[in-house]
């Protein structure tokens, strides 16, 4: 009679420790490290955008009560059943087979707390889809095993972005795995239009500060959209399986001032057209623009 009554009493005690525990480290860890993730943490890495922000309120505020919700009543069921109906507290069984209110409810009551949670869903799901007038479009190219982020608008060819080496990300103190050779840089509080395509497989390109996670498929251009609201470094990581270097393909996402983005544009121009003279100049400027474009126009001739 004890040990059935023991255990439960214990289970009940380690949830609802698990639960307190849950709640003090997201709060411990939450303001830790903005951008990427945090050692030892659990819970969402902190957002920089307001669709992101809403994605942590329906997550964390709507859906997880759901979710804790149904898991004590069914846990609260079970204890009941153990208790109340074993062999020796219920020697002799019941021997009806169905109850229709019973099974009314249990189809409904799911259906209406799926329909609870669709309609929020759905509002997040037409936020995402509707895209604010950009202010800046990056092309983030997918490829085996790296990214490539061009700016048609600025006229910026394909640059790619590899993985930093772990040797130069120790050096420079930044996290190895996620830091890269070439960053993508946005201005700051401004709409970035990312189109997200594949060169080879499919990819994703995907960064949880942004809340932001779109499959990059060869021959098909992908569209989403963040502004983010602090300047800073973002980290990302590709999110669909690529091919043996998936996990060497890390997204660096720097948030910038409209004036230091203006300024990195402009080192980025071509040499004026004045100083056409001859052959020297130039090369530097040409040598990278055919590699992506040919890339590029191979790419979709294939599928
Ligand atoms: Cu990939």
């Amino acid at each position: 009679m004890k040990p059935g009554s023991f255990s439960i009493t214990k289970l009940a005690a380690s949830a609802a420790a698990g639960l307190a525990m849950t709640a003090v480290s997201v709060h411990a860890f939450a303001a830790d490290l903005v951008g990427q993730p945090t050692d030892g943490a659990i819970g969402l890495q902190p957002g920089v955008t307001a669709l992101r922000h809403q994605v942590e309120g329906f997550h964390t505020w709507f859906l997880l009560p759901i979710l804790f919700g149904i898991s004590l009543l069914v846990l609260a069921l079970l204890a009941w059943c153990i208790l109340r109906f074993n062999h020796r507290a219920n020697p002799t069984p019941a021997r009806f087979t169905h109850n229709t209110t019973v099974e009314v409810l249990w189809t409904v009551v799911p259906v209406l707390i799926l329909l609870t949670m669709a309609i929020p869903s759905f509002r997040l799901l037409f936020d995402y889809h509707d895209m604010p007038k950009p202010d800046v479009t990056v092309k983030a190219t997918g490829y085996q095993w790296y990214w490539g982020y061009a700016y048609p608008d600025q006229k910026i060819d394909e640059e790619t972005s590899n993985i930093l080496p772990e040797d130069k990300a120790k050096a420079a103190g930044v996290p190895y795995m996620l830091a890269t050779t070439q960053p993508m840089i946005v201005p700051v509080n401004k709409v970035v239009h990312v189109l997200v395509t594949g060169a080879d497989v499919i990819h994703s390109f995907s960064v949880p500060a942004f809340g932001v996670k779109i499959d990059a498929v060869p021959g098909r251009m992908n569209e989403t959209w963040f502004k983010a609201t602090q300047t800073g470094t973002y980290y990302g990581q590709c999110s669909q399986l690529c091919g043996t270097d998936h996990s060497f393909m890390p997204i660096e996402v720097k948030v910038v001032s409209q004036a230091d983005f203006d300024a990195w544009v402009a080192s980025k121009a071509p040499a004026p057209p004045p100083a056409a003279n001859n052959s020297a100049a130039p090369t530097n400027a040409a040598a990278p623009a055919p590699g992506p474009t040919a890339a590029a126009a191979a790419a979709p001739a294939k599928s």
